[in-house]
This record gives C-alpha cells, structure tokens and sequence, in this order.
C-alpha cells in the first residue's frame, strides 16, 4: 500500500520540478520546532537553568550549532525560514503591525509571503510529504497566505504574532483580533481547558499519526507561542521555579555566565554584556517590584519547561511510531528574548494605558488566566546573556539563538559547530535530506532562488572555510548589521548604540563589548559597502519616521 501511493505521488510531483533526486522512498520525516523569543542562554544545553531534558538530549544525540542567526523578529524570521531567502526578500522585512509610512505598501515590507517566493511546505507537498503545522502563522491573513495556501494540507493556526496562551484569546494589542484558524477556516472559540503549548502539541501528534496512517513521510511545522508574551504557563508547571530567581537578574546573567564558560560556550578572555544603563539594577527594585518581577520569571521558565515536556510528549510519539530514527528533527529560537513591556504593546496599538487594569496581576494570578506579564529588559538581558541586547535589535542579542538539528539515522554524535550559519540555509538542508531539487520555476511561477546554503556538509563533520567569507546582512526598523567571518558591523541608535557603524571582532568578543571601528577604518568601510549590496539587493527600505524599538527608553520605567 505505501508503494502504491508513493508512485502515485511521485507520478503527481514529476508534473511539477520537485522530484526527488535519487527516486528514494526511504526519505526522512521532518519535525521542525520552533521556540517563540527564546533566549540564547535559556535552554540547559545553552548555560541555562530552566530544566530542558530534552531539548538537550536533542543536542546530545544531534548537532548544536552555537553561531545561528535569526532576523530579530518573529515574522520575518519565519519568512526566512519557509522560503530559504532573506526576510525582505520573502516580504517580510518587519513585522507590519509597526511599519513606517514609506515602508507600507514596499513588497519588502509587505508583511506577508510574496507571491514569488515558494514554501517548503509547498515543495515537500509536491514531493509526496504529508505537511502540517501548529501554532503561530504569522505571515499574512488572506487566503493565499494561510498556512493551506502556502503548502500545509493539516493545519491550526494563530495568525496574530501573539495573543493570551488561555481560551479567553485576550489580545497583546489593543484593537486587534485574535485569530486562530484550522486549516483555513475560522475557529470562533477555543476549547475552554486550552492552553496553547499543549493544544499545538496534540495537534502535530495527531498530524503525525495521520502521515503513518496514509503511508507517506512528514515535514511537520511545530511553531510554538512559547515563551512570547503574555507569560502564561500552567501552575505545575511554575511551581518548580518558586523562590528560583529572588536573587534577581544580575545574579542570573552571572550565574549563567559561569555556566556558559564551563560549556565552552564562552572563552576565559571573553566579556559578557552587561545591563544596559538604562535597566534598573536587581537591588534599585523595591521589594514589592522584586517580588513581582521574580513571579514573572518563574512563569518564563515555567512556560519553557513545560514547553520542553510537550517536545518530549511529540518525541516519545515518534518512537512508539517507529519513526523517531527516520526523523529528521530541527529546534530553534525565532529571535532573541523581548525586553517589550505589555504597556509597550498596549501603546503600539493606540490603547491607553487604562487597558491594562482589566488584568489581574496579582501575584498569585500571574501566568494564570486574566493575567498579562513580561519579563521586561531586566530578565531578558539575563536571558541573552552573554549577548546584547534582545529582540527587536540586530546586535547579537537580538539575532543569536539556539539551533540544533538531529538527522536522520542512527550516527548522529552530539557535536558542536561554530560556523556561522542564517536561518535561511534551513530550507536548502532539509530539502537536499529530503531529495527535494531547489528549483526556479514552481507551478508555472518564476521564484526567488534560494539564498542559504546547505548546511549538510557541516552536520556531517567537514568544515569548508569558505563559509567564513560569506557575507550576511540585516535591517531591522532603521537598524543595520553585517558580518563576514568574525567581523560585524552594526548600526544602532542611541542610546543602544552610538548611532554610526560600530565594529566588533565576535571571535574574542561575542558580547560586542569593544567598539574597534576606529581603529579599523578601512575594514568598516568595507562591510559598510556590504551591508548596502545587501540592502540593494533585497529591497531594503530605512522607515522615514521613528518605529517601535528604535525609541529611546527612559532609566526608571522599568
Ligand atoms: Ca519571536
């Protein structure tokens, strides 16, 4: 029977250019799960301490990769990420909830999927895979732009970037509305015990089921709302963190700090980033605020780990399916932590701030339904550590996150991989693991070629230098970076930079410590010309009015 409707599926994509390369019925499923504004040091295997067995043992078994970089927000890095192109090539250069004006309209900006990129959801379909997806969308709202006009045949979707993990579908954002959709249609209510982690989770365990019930292998899309804000998390969940963090966010980062050098994570020589001036120290709070704040954190890595254990619930579905060797599995961060306070998102949307007292925030609510917390810039530069800066900014903070990829088969080893790799060389590995062709054309439609590079070369142990001599860029509201081989330059405003290029050698000094653009002239000169090429040739677009993170933010907020 499988090989029955594998002919007739490979009969259905040879009409269409993605036929595997070698005729292979023995290709690997595909689980990709991403975490939503996790941090670089959260999870166990990257310093932290919030209990993650098995996003570990992912690691053990698989590769880590320490150098993977992200767009700093989740909408476009899920651009990237689906189409194997830079995030303004896909259309998605930022999140279009805070477009500028003279960005709304740009197809870079457009905040949807262009009609000339291709999934790989789409190719995979074509391919014979059965594809499916759970949890945050986040790439458009219209019918061509839902997960099911983008290659999914099974899905369940939040399309907002985010809203309440509870039933009640509060929004983040004043005025917008939630929207969850299953395969393409409208869900009006949620299921009054849903809670999102584990909604999602069921639902790629049931998706999974249906790809070994029909005979065809799976590429399944496990996009998780955790640990984005609102922080909700159930009460077991939180309890084993209690009283964890009441030594405050300074302990942390150097708690964790501690941790990453003894994980050679970070260099004797190297300097973690410190608080930026304009986040109060832990012992400037109040004990009321601490009290608080402390709450916040524990909801976080509760949220994180139950995340964790859900990962685990999908991994022991695998291996009761047989299919847990045969899966290719890839897990990673979208973006860095977010510093965004609720009444940030409260004023992005025009609300005031009056919005804010229908929660209850009361300390033995927060995580709980009604509830609506953050971490706030204290913990998510504990979070970072021991980079700068968090979501939302092209310094490392914002665009370095976990990465890990178990392949398929028995031989994978546990190793690491410092070679710095982009979200967009996801599509090319998983397609060229799944004897999938890249392809120009798709149904007719000429598309943008694949812009990321293959990393099976490096899963497999060899090193090719030439990877040090790629060139990659980033645009982010008004800010600018690019790195070839260890050298960056960013460009931020004040006061979370100097507002001219900034230059760092991230070899010996990943926490972009030490500013050595004026002692390099030239060499910044040189990348400067880099980032414009890049800029050029993804569309790129500088907003002609201040945008939600390049605001200056006042010491005493927080
Ligand atoms: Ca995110």
């Amino acid at each position: 029977m499988k090989a029955v409707l594998w002919l007739v599926a490979a009969a259905a994509l040879a009409a269409c250019g993605a036929a595997p390369e070698d005729g292979s019925a023995e290709r690997p499923n595909i689980l990709l799960i991403v975490a939503d504004d996790m941090g670089f040091s959260d999870a166990g295997a990257y310093g932290g301490e919030v209990a993650t067995p098995n996003i570990d043992g992912l690691a053990a078994e698989g590769v880590m990769f320490t150098e993977f970089h992200v767009a700093p927000n989740c909408g476009p890095t899920r651009g990237s990420l689906l189409t194997g192109v830079d995030y303004h090539r896909a259309g998605m250069g930022g999140n279009p909830e805070v477009a500028a004006d003279n960005q709304k309209g740009a197809p870079a900006y457009q905040g949807f999927l262009r009609d000339d990129v291709v999934t790989l959801a789409e190719l995979l379909h074509d391919a014979g895979y059965h594809t499916s997806m759970a949890g945050k969308w986040h790439l458009g709202h219209g019918a061509r732009n839902l997960p099911g006009g983008r290659g999914f045949e099974r899905s369940f979707a939040l399309l907002n970037g985010a809203a309440s993990h509870w039933a009640d579908q509060a929004a983040l954002i004043p005025g917008s509305k939630t929207r969850y959709t299953e395969d393409d249609q409208l869900v009006d209510e949620l299921p009054a015990d849903f809670y999102s982690t584990t909604h999602y989770t069921n639902r790629v365990i049931d998706y999974i089921s249906e790809s070994a019930s029909v005979g065809r292998p799976f590429f399944s899309y496990l996009s998780y709302t955790a640990p984005h804000n609102p922080l909700h998390a159930p009460d077991e969940a939180i309890e084993k963190y209690l009283g964890r963090y009441d030594d405050g966010w300074d302990a942390l980062a150097a708690e964790r700090a501690a941790r990453l050098r003894e994980l050679g994570l970070l260099g004797e020589s190297q300097i973690p980033q410190s608080r930026p001036q304009w986040v109060l120290a832990w012992d400037e709070l109040t004990p009321e605020q601490q009290a608080g704040r402390s709450r916040d954190m524990e909801v976080y890595a509760g949220m994180i780990d139950y995340m964790d254990q859900s990962i685990g619930r999908v991994l022991q579905h695998l291996r009761e399916l047989d299919e847990y060797d045969n899966t290719l599995i890839v897990f990673m961060s979208d973006n860095g932590p977010s510093k965004t306070a609720i009444l940030d998102y409260i004023a992005l949307g025009g609300g005031a701030a009056e919005y804010f007292e229908q929660f209850d925030n009361r300390l033995e609510n927060r995580g709980r339904p009604g509830s609506s917390t953050d971490i706030g810039p204290g913990w998510a530069y504990a979070s970072a550590t021991p980079l700068r800066l968090f979501k939302g900014y092209v310094a490392q903070g914002g665009i370095r996150v976990p990465l890990i990829v178990k392949p398929a088969g028995p031989e994978a080893q546990g190793r690491r991989v410092d070679t710095s790799v982009h979200v967009m060389d996801l599509v090319p590995t998983i397609l060229e693991l799944a004897s999938v062709r890249q392809t120009s054309q798709w149904h007719g439609i000429e598309v943008a070629p694949i812009q990321g590079r293959s990393l099976v070369t490096l899963l497999e142990g060899d090193s090719d230098p030439a990877w040090m001599e790629r060139g990659l860029g980033w645009e982010a509201y008004g800010m600018d970076a690019y790195r070839r081989g260890h050298w960056k330059v960013l460009r931020l405003p004040p006061p979370f930079g100097s507002g001219d290029w900034q230059l760092y050698n991230l070899a010996e000094d990943p926490g972009e410590v030490r500013d050595v653009a004026t002692e390099n002239p030239d060499l910044v000169a040189e990348l400067a010309r880099g980032w414009t090429a890049y800029a050029e040739a993804n569309g790129v677009i500088h907003p002609n009015t201040p945008v939600a993170y390049s605001r200056p933010v006042s010491k005493g907020k927080y």
